[in-house]
């Protein structure tokens, strides 16, 4: 199996590419951390002995994400398997204060980002006759909560665009399953709070939350079921959190 995993340098993404590796799979890894990316990549390929190319590139930009797709080899572009996780949050705060950087940033990466590379990777699926694009949205994609506005809109956006790629696609033999996490513990919080490591660290204070590899394990489990089976919606939640905000905390 060939697998593209947007967002690969850290985080769900990165487990993801970590487990598919273990498993002997050659993967196509992608972010813009270009250090991160040539790391993985050795350190996979050393460990592992399966090929990884990477791709460095900024999701938010059409021309970057068309390139990068047209470059790959005739090899690399019969892609299996397409795990849309490049996203964000920027900001937690009610509507009339909001940032107008944040938005753009989370429209432009969660819903535009993941159209582009979808747009360029589901017409390689269709020349292959097959696939299976596998998106990251959220519990943010199923309820809204108090000052997530922009972030849950952009999460029902994927889960909207996953519903409808299934319908677009289903004649094409490529399948499409939604994956939902509430609470995982990455780099997520620290990005939403710029960087602010110390309110970052509190979202997951007295709870234990998900961690990226349960992720990997959902995405993998989903991505190997047998050809006449598809996932397609999966809500998966860390014990103690029951909705977006109802939690129990030690
Ligand atoms: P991380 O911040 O750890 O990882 C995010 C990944 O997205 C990074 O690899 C980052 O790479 C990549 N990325 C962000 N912006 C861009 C961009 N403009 N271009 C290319 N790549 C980009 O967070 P998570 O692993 O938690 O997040 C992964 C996905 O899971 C996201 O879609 C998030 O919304 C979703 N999610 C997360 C939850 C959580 O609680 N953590 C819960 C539910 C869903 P780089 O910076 O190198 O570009
Ligand atoms: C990330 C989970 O609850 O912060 O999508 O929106 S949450």
């Amino acid at each position: 199996m060939l697998v593209l995993i947007t967002g690969a340098t850290s985080g769900i993404g990165k487990s993801t590419a970590e487990l598919f590796a273990k498993n002997g799979h050659d993967l196509i890894i992608t972010g813009r951390r270009e250090e991160r990316l040539s790391e993985l990549k050795t350190q996979l390929e050393s460990d592992f002995k399966i090929k990884v190319t990477s791709l460095c590139f900024d999701i938010r930009k059409l021309s970057e994400v068309e390139n990068s797709i047209s470059q790959l080899s005739e090899a690399n572009k019969k892609i299996d398997v397409l795990v849309n996780n490049a996203g964000l949050a920027a900001g937690l705060g009610p509507i009339q204060n909001g940032n107008i950087d944040h938005w753009e940033r989370m429209i432009d990466t969660n819903v535009k980002g993941l159209l582009y590379i979808t747009r360029a990777v589901s017409n390689l699926m269709i020349e292959n006759k097959k696939g299976h694009i596998i998106n990251i949205g959220s519990v943010a994609g199923k309820e809204v909560y108090a000052n997530g506005n922009v972030y849950c809109a952009t999460k029902h956006a994927v889960d909207a665009l996953s519903k409808s790629m299934r319908i677009d696609l289903l004649s094409h033999n490529i399948k499409v399953t939604a994956i939902n996490p509430g609470m995982v513990e990455t780099e997520f919080s620290v990005v939403r709070f710029d960087g602010d490591e110390a309110k970052a660290k509190k979202v997951y204070e007295g709870l234990q939350p998900l961690t990226p590899e349960d992720i990997a394990e959902t995405i993998y489990w989903v991505a190997n079921r047998p050809a006449h089976v598809n996932i397609n919606d999966i809500l998966i939640m860390p014990t103690v959190q029951a909705t977006a905000t109802n939690v129990i905390r030690n």
